[in-house]
């Protein structure tokens, strides 16, 4: 008699449990977002062309809101200047943390328009873990060519130059005024609601 007792309390704990396990949300997955990484408030405050000589260029350091990320877009703003750019082109590289090629893609200077603005450029879903850069290397000599708008409104702490492909701040501008303009689109992980 005892012993059926105990079948039955076992038998209805069972039940329960297993209704509660049925009854249960799964954890929620996680989903990605579209995000945009900038410094700059979207209006240039003056252009600076930085020349042809190789190893040249405008380098900004960006920090992902979560990682893994995925760069899907590079936005730069920028203008054609003067002549004889029709032939040229410039490139975009992506370094992570340690300025290690991630990726790296040539264009037309044509991209760009005398009046200037914002370019987009389609990246081929580069995943970063960290840190990492955007390298631009116009190659635009003084008769003409592309020139890259940067941003007064905040302090620079991520935008730097190059030269012979070290980073080296060797523009006549005070460095603090200087926030190129490179911005990021990707996608980041980040956990449901
Ligand atoms: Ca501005």
């Amino acid at each position: 008699m005892k012993r059926r007792w105990v079948y039955l309390v076992c038998g209805v704990v069972i039940i329960i449990s297993l209704l509660i396990g049925a009854c249960a949300k799964p954890a929620p997955e996680p989903t990605s977002k579209e995000v945009e990484l900038n410094y700059d408030d979207g209006q240039p405050d003056n252009y600076q062309a930085i020349g042809r000589t190789p190893g040249t260029g405008y380098l900004v350091n960006f920090s992902p809101p979560t990682t893994p990320f995925t760069i899907t877009k590079v936005r730069i703003y920028g203008k054609l200047y003067g002549t004889g750019y029709e032939n040229l082109t410039f490139v975009v590289q992506i370094q992570d943390k340690e300025l290690k090629e991630m990726h790296r893609e040539s264009y037309p200077h044509t991209r760009f328009t005398p009046t200037g603005g914002w370019w987009e450029l389609d990246i081929p879903k580069i995943k970063v873990e960290g840190d990492f850069y955007i390298h631009v290397f116009t190659h635009s000599p003084r008769e003409g060519g592309v020139t890259i708008g940067y941003d007064s409104s905040v302090k620079n702490e991520h935008s730097e130059m190059t030269r012979d492909w070290k980073i080296e701040w060797w523009s006549g501008l005070p460095k603090e005024t200087v926030n190129w303009m490179l911005r990021v689109i990707g996608t980041a992980v980040v956990p449901s609601e």
